[in-house]
């Protein structure tokens, strides 16, 4: 199945009834009196949070979204029929924002969740609603109200405890592969993973927690190089990430360098992000001879100046996995009951994941105006070739 993470939307909501002017008709009653019904209100638009859903493509190939109208309403007092909702099941995780103010109408982050993006109009009244002793007979009825209707804007972000940061070939996918039931593709080239993949890792006393793995971010990744950062955003709802480090890179580059490629990445996405909590796991030690590791290990905490915690581990003999998903369960644990304790905390948490995802969404809005820019630039260039061709004079041999 494609993954899609990104879809603009137009909704309809329907409109409402038309009241109805009419006047009761019966043998042997003269003058019956006014008996119109009123319409029936237009359906709304609604979102809800479905299951099984991990995807936004199906909003790729169809865009406009029509609630139902109202029915007018009829003689002998009946009201029409109001008009059905609409109801759009959406993958849990899917942020709503109204495309032209930018404003977050809201997050859909549980199952059977849901948010109405469009009002249906409200029901026209018919001409029995403006009888009064002065009138008795009125002509008067009012028309059903426009639904509301408006671009929206989907943006799918998955929702895991845990984030996985690293360069291409890290061993993120190993990693997740090693601790959790989940099986994305492993292999010795770069980009082996192309869209997010969640693993849920269980511990004992039936807890667990979700760990994302990405795509791999690579040097100029915030210029847009590589599989781009846009895959970032995916990580402003976890509460920890790991940053994944290579001991052992394959090439002339040290792993202290490489990891501060990825830091300095992380810190032009999202500088929210980038001050959030955040461990370096230095893996593949089973590369190293026993007698290596802390040097190695300690070259690249000095490197980056690391101050946060430290793990070491080897996904692929699944050595150290363990130690570290129970600090990762103690971590998140903790945040919880903190935050049950304090709602203040919580408040702040959820202020802080708005600041990266607006900071995210920024970044990335920046990038697709350089792409387009760029490739404005390139179309151009190209034209501008055209012409030259057509300087060319051509002659023809006889
Ligand atoms: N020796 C050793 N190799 C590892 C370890 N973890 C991963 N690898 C190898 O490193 C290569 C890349 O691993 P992946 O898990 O695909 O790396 P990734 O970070 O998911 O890479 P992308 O999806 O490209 O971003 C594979 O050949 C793995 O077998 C480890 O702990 N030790
Ligand atoms: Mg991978």
């Amino acid at each position: 199945m494609k993954f899609v993470d990104e879809a603009t939307i137009k909704v309809f909501a329907g409109k409402g009834g038309n009241g109805c002017l009419s006047f009761r008709r019966e043998k042997y009653i003269p003058k019956g009196g006014p008996d119109g019904g009123d319409g029936g209100d237009g359906g709304s638009v609604i979102l809800v949070g479905a299951d099984g859903l991990n995807t936004l493509i199906d909003f790729r190939y169809t865009r406009n979204f029509k609630a139902q109208s109202g029915a007018q309403g009829s003689s002998a007092e009946c009201t029409g029929r109001g008009g059905e909702d609409l109801i759009l099941p959406v993958p849990i995780g899917t942020t709503v924002l109204d495309n032209e103010s930018g404003e977050v109408l809201g997050d859909i982050t549980e199952l059977g969740q849901s948010l109405k993006v469009a009002q249906g109009g409200f029901h026209g009244l018919g001409n029995t609603r403006y009888k009064s002793s002065k009138n008795r007979a009125p002509r008067q009825t009012s028309p059903g109200k426009d639904g509301e209707s408006r671009e929206i804007k989907l943006e799918l972000k998955v929702l895991a405890d845990v984030g996985l940061l690293g360069l291409p070939n890290a061993g993120k996918s190993t990693f997740i592969r090693s601790v959790s039931a989940a099986r994305p593709k492993v292999a010795d080239y770069p980009f082996t993973t192309l869209v997010p993949n969640l693993g849920v890792v269980g511990m004992s006393g039936e807890k667990s927690f979700v760990v994302a793995d990405i795509p791999g971010l690579i040097e100029g990744a915030s210029e847009g190089a590589g599989l781009g950062i846009r895959f970032l955003k995916h990580l402003t709802r976890t509460r920890l990430l790991l940053h994944l480090v290579d001991i052992m890179p394959y090439d002339e580059s040290t792993a202290g360098e490489n990891a501060q490629v990825i830091e300095n990445e992380l810190r032009i996405f999202s500088p929210t992000m980038a001050e959030g909590d955040r461990w370096l796991v230095l893996n593949k030690l089973d590369l190293l001879p026993d007698d290596e590791v802390d040097a190695r290990c300690q070259e690249v905490v000095d490197y980056l100046d690391w101050q946060g915690p430290v793990f070491k581990m080897s996904g692929l003999a699944s050595e150290g996995t363990k130690d570290l998903c129970a600090a990762i369960m103690e971590y998140i644990d903790d945040q919880r009951q903190r935050e049950k304790a304090d709602p203040e905390l919580e408040e702040r948490a959820s202020e802080r994941r708005a600041q990266m995802q607006a900071e995210a969404r920024l970044r990335i809005e920046e990038l697709s105006v350089q792409r387009f820019q760029a490739r404005k630039q390139i179309q151009t260039e190209a034209d501008d070739d055209d012409d030259d061709d057509t300087d060319v004079e051509v002659v023809y041999a006889e």
